[in-house]
């Protein structure tokens, strides 16, 4: 048997907050199924993790409540740390780079380099807030956009548009500190030359990968053909890891430095004498991320272990996952737009392994995908309870019922009826086939494929039953002990199977089926093998239990009412005016509201300021029908030349009111931009004035 040695990480969560469910299912539950399958398959895995508590964020969030850093992450790392636990992620280890290991470990990394003449020294203008007396992290300097106009974008991302810009590039910056306008100070700091790396080291790397997912290479290639630029491998701040250079008082390691090598600090930390062996020779080092962290871990840290040598191994794989929606929108911490996860375990107790599931079966694999409560729900009823569980408990009970929940006797095949004999062949063709499907998609990062095969054996174990409806079979004992024995024995399989996808349910099983499986039985399933002699005659089952819940409407209900309350809040205390404030979910209509909505395109012939009404334009509109008047709220985001000759869209038939003396004969759709601005709603093709939108 193999015993390769094999590290996968799982990106180090921020310790500025809790985990959600875009968390989860980005990084941290496709890295514990394919851990769990690789430790099936007898490979020596290390599952490594552990909060990333340095960083700009951390520093922040911890001004805004009025603490110290240290406190915030001792806080967070708790909570974070106890929820994977509870979640039933199997991390070998869940350490912290706050810890001594790290620190040194980074610093002696930084030296190594240093040595090796890896960094470039520049000195460069930096801000300063001279009332805080410190330089400015990025994040610390907002300003107006130099792309979109938003006044309060920050100093390395416009939220509003998306650019990436550097603190130079805002109009008027001010220290989101003291608010004064910073100004411009010399400082040295040490750059890892990305520019050189790449022609040297990283395109080549980079081309080699042929094997990585599509959505990591494309953006991997998008960054090698943007060029990369020399990057800071060293900050101006006082919460990190200390530079260890004389004279570098005031200045740490880059968090995007330090918190990869948090891997290796972790491993260090959780095997003190062998650990090298699970970075060199011909260790395999995968890392589970987010999109958001591509480039750090496929390009940064490849070039840093790359330089540093000493037979580092280089990431073999990155498989990184896209993002996952809520509820029709990003998710949001700071819009207290999530489902964090220790309220959901809170919330709904004993549900765990639903929501693996259910997070499995939509992960944002090759691109972003949308988490909502009805799904979930429907997922659970229909798949795990009406397929799965339904399944499992129908084997379950009829042994109960006509065998005293003894395993039935293994009836050779050649004595059974030939319907009977055909099922069952047909039902291990399915089986096997998924069984084979489940293990190519695992080995290839296919998490939801691998899921839903799972499914697909459950599917068969109904099929068989219910062509052969062994509960009809009152006086044929034989062909009942044979088609019985052959339903535990699939049970036994999906016992198998979710062991990498839902730990408690395979506990479950284990119990119900009264069978613990041992290394070498696993082994031969994960290696493709069904099994369908294991459970002997007249083995005493334990008692049958429903494996899921169905979920009621009022849940969902629930949750939904708590997300839009939670979004309402944080926008309530934390929204300066005129920021753009998700909306929730409105509450869900038939088609037939909807059809009872004329909505049309209509043309702007004429506008006009009315006079004394600050915000209304009066419109005259070619509607297509008629001509008629709508006074429309846009005179403050809208000259009346702006809109003239406009093609708008119009719900025409809402009831005529009259303000200002005159009457508005419908109402034009407009949008809210994340600036407050409204923008006109309008279609992008050719379409004339009277067309109808449905
Ligand atoms: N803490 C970012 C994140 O949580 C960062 C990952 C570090 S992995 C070395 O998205
Ligand atoms: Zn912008």
């Amino acid at each position: 048997m193999s015993h390769r040695k094999v590290t996968i990480t799982a990106a180090l969560p921020y310790a500025n907050g809790p985990v959600h469910l875009g968390h989860l299912a980005g990084a941290y539950l496709p890295a514990d199924f394919y851990v769990r399958y690789r430790r099936m398959l007898g490979d020596d895995v290390l599952f490594i993790c552990g909060s990333d508590e340095h960083g700009v964020p951390i520093t922040i969030g911890a001004k805004k409540e009025g603490i110290s850093p240290q406190a915030l992450v001792d806080r967070n790392h708790a909570l974070i740390k106890k929820t994977f636990a509870d979640f039933g992620i199997s991390f070998d280890i869940y350490g912290r780079t706050s810890d001594p290991i790290h620190h040194e470990t980074s610093q002696e990394m930084f030296r190594d380099l240093l040595e090796k003449g890896a960094f470039d020294v520049e000195e460069t203008q930096q801000f300063y807030d001279e009332a805080a007396g410190q330089f400015l992290a990025d994040r610390y300097i907002s300003g107006t956009c130099p792309k979109c106009g938003n006044p309060n974008a920050y100093g390395d991302q416009c939220e509003q548009c998306g650019s990436t810009l550097s603190p130079q590039e805002l109009q008027n910056p001010r220290s989101t500190l003291s608010g004064n306008p910073p100004v411009l100070r010399p400082t040295t700091n040490w750059y890892l030359p990305l520019d050189k790396l790449q022609h040297s080291f990283l395109n080549q790397y980079i081309n080699s990968r042929e094997d990585w997912k599509s959505n990591v290479l494309g953006q991997c290639k998008s960054w090698l053909n943007e060029g990369l630029k020399p990057r800071a491998m060293t900050r101006d701040l006082d919460w990190g890891v200390q530079v260890p250079v004389a004279g570098a008082d005031g200045k740490v390691l880059y968090v995007w430095f330090e918190a990869p090598i948090g891997y290796i600090s972790n491993t260090r930390k959780l095997r003190p004498d062998d650990w090298q062996q699970y970075w060199t020779g011909d260790a395999e080092l995968i890392h589970f991320i987010g999109k958001d962290n591509i480039v750090f871990h496929c390009i940064i840290f490849p070039a840093m272990l790359h330089l540093y040598g000493h037979g580092f191994v280089l990431p073999k794989q990155v498989p990184a996952n896209e993002f996952l929606n809520l509820e029709g929108a990003k998710i949001s911490t700071s819009r207290n737009w999530a489902v964090w996860v220790h309220e959901y375990m809170h919330d709904l107790p004993g549900r765990e392994d639903e929501l693996r599931y259910v997070l499995g079966s939509i992960m944002p694999e090759t691109k972003d995908s949308e988490f909502t409560w009805k799904d979930w729900q429907t997922r659970i009823n229909s798949e795990l309870v009406g397929i799965f569980g339904n399944f499992v408990n129908r084997a379950m009970v009829l042994c109960g019922k006509f065998h005293e929940g003894k395993v039935p006797g293994a009836v050779p095949i050649q004595e059974v009826p030939a319907a009977v004999r055909e099922a069952w062949d047909l039902c291990a063709v399915e089986l096997q086939s998924s069984l084979d499907a489940m293990r190519d998609s695992l080995k290839h990062f296919r998490f939801r494929d691998a899921l839903a095969e799972m499914m697909n054996m459950a599917r068969a174990g109904n099929k068989f039953l219910a062509v052969t409806e062994p509960w009809k079979l009152k006086d044929d004992y034989r062909t009942r002990a044979f088609i019985l024995n052959r339903a535990l024995h699939i049970a036994a399989n999906l016992m198998l199977a979710s062991e990498v996808f839902l730990p408690r349910t395979a506990e479950n099983l284990t119990s119900q089926l009264a069978f613990s499986p041992d290394t070498a039985l696993r082994l031969r399933f994960w290696k493709g093998e069904l099994q369908t002699e294991l459970l002997s005659e007249h083995h005493s089952l334990g008692t049958p239990a429903l494996l899921f819940r169905q979920v009621e409407d009022a849940v969902v209900e629930e949750q939904i009412q708590k997300l839009k309350n939670m979004n309402k809040e944080s926008a309530a205390d934390a929204s300066p005016e005129g920021q753009f404030v998700m909306q929730p979910l409105k509450d869900t209509i038939q088609y037939d509201d909807f059809a009872k909505m004329d909505i049309r395109v209509a043309r702007v012939l004429e506008a006009e300021r009315i006079p004394k009404a600050d915000k209304l334009l009066k419109l005259t509109l070619d509607t297509g029908l008629d001509t008629r008047t709508v006074l429309s709220g846009i005179a403050e985001h809208f000259s009346p030349e702006e809109v003239k000759g406009r093609s708008v869209l119009l719900l025409a038939n809402l009831a005529p009111r009259n303000m200002r003396g005159i009457d508005s004969e419908g109402m034009i759709l407009m949008a809210e931009g994340a600036d407050g601005k409204l923008y006109f709603v309008q279609p992008d093709g050719p379409v004339d004035a009277g067309s109808n939108v449905s």
